[in-house]
């Protein structure tokens, strides 16, 4: 059993509904049991296009090899509609494979740790949700990255819309 994690991201469509629903598609899967996830965040586009994403990151056990666990990412890409126009184009669902245990992989189809990771606070700042001690393969203490994406917009925000609204109805 491997522990990994996975960036989830959206910014066509429902994108906030889509980042749940791929939680769930994840746990549903034989071979990978979710372990955590961390909050929802909503972010600017980091070069790309579009309208603001929702990201989340989760964590995993999973008997799978990391090529295997990648091919049912892009299943599930598919399932919700993906389509790839040009590079970084808006889309329905993004998963990526952000680590695997400590494995190292450099080939086109299969790059872990995804070679962004530590550079984008959509990924940097969910992992530190959920582990602050994480150290990221050849990299260091993901910790140590935080100053570099201090710049990139990044905002918590609930999972549950409804809750918010039931909340200011009754405070108004
Ligand atoms: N994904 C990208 C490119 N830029 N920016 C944000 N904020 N969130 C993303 O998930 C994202 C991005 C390519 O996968
Ligand atoms: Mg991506
Ligand atoms: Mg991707």
């Amino acid at each position: 059993m491997t522990l990994a994690f996975i960036g989830i991201g959206a910014n066509l469509g429902d994108a906030r509904q889509a980042v749940k629903d791929a939680i769930v598609c994840l746990a549903q899967q034989v071979g990978i049991t979710i372990l955590a996830r961390s909050s929802l965040y909503r972010s600017a586009p980091v070069d790309a296009g579009g309208d603001d994403y929702y990201n989340a990151v989760v964590k995993l056990d999973t008997s799978l090899s990391a090529s295997q666990l990648l091919c049912v990412c892009h299943h599930i890409e598919d399932q919700f509609g993906r389509e790839r126009p040009f590079r970084n184009a808006p889309r329905t669902l993004d998963l990526d494979l952000l680590l695997f245990g400590s494995e190292v992989h450099d080939n086109a189809d299969l790059m872990v740790p995804h070679p962004r990771v530590a550079e984008r606070a959509f990924t940097l700042v969910p992992l530190l949700e959920l582990d602050p001690e994480l150290t990221i393969p050849g990299l260091g203490r993901a910790a140590d990255h935080l100053a570099r994406v201090a710049a990139q917009r990044i905002d918590k925000v609930s999972y549950c819309q409804c809750t918010r609204q039931a909340e200011s109805r009754l405070s108004s």
